[in-house]
């Protein structure tokens, strides 16, 4: 069976991760969305509502499944026995981020990554933009699967 990690800190998941989970499901029978830990980036959900946030918004997927991880990347794809890790790029600005990332993660275990184009229309949405958007009061509900808002609002100390 082919498997694929697709990680990220999904602070929240929004219709662009789902979009890439789709798309990397079209490529593996198995797609594990796993909510790590960015050790550059203080997080706004912690680690369970992130979690069931994204079991929520793909729990009528079939082969997509989420997880939770905080240690190395590569030793969770090692232990799930990942083909490949998968990233959503959504312009120039993502791969000079995922480029190292990509680079040291093969020279960690030899594990490959596979970058997808995201949706077009959904290459404006970013969680920290969401999470600005939100803090200021704007509606979010386009931006990302139903039940995220509230769960971003009562992190943010807003009445739901
Ligand atoms: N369209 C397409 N792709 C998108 C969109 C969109 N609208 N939004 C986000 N994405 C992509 C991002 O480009 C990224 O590939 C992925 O979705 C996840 O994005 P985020 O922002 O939720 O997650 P990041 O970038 O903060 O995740 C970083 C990791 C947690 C993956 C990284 O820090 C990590 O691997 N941590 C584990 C510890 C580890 O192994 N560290 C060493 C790494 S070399």
């Amino acid at each position: 069976m082919t498997i694929a990690v697709f990680p990220g800190s999904f602070d929240p998941i929004t219709l662009g991760h789902v979009d890439v989970a789709l798309r990397a499901r079209t490529i593996f029978e198995r797609v594990i969305i796993a909510v790590a830990h960015n050790s550059t980036k203080s997080p706004l959900l912690d680690a369970q509502t992130r979690l069931e946030l994204a079991r929520e918004a793909t729990a009528h997927l079939d082969g997509i499944e989420v997880a939770t991880t905080d240690g190395l990347l590569v030793e969770f794809c090692e232990s799930v026995g990942a083909n490949a890790i998968v990233k959503g790029l959504r312009g120039g600005a993502d791969y000079d981020v995922e480029r190292p990332m990509a680079l040291m993660n093969r020279s960690i275990t030899g594990i490959e990554t596979v970058f997808l184009t995201g949706d077009n229309a959904l290459s404006h949405i970013a969680s920290s933009l969401v999470r600005d958007v939100a803090r200021h009061g704007g509606d979010i509900t386009a931006y990302v699967p139903r039940g995220v808002e509230s769960a971003v609002l009562r992190a943010l100390g807003r009445d739901v």
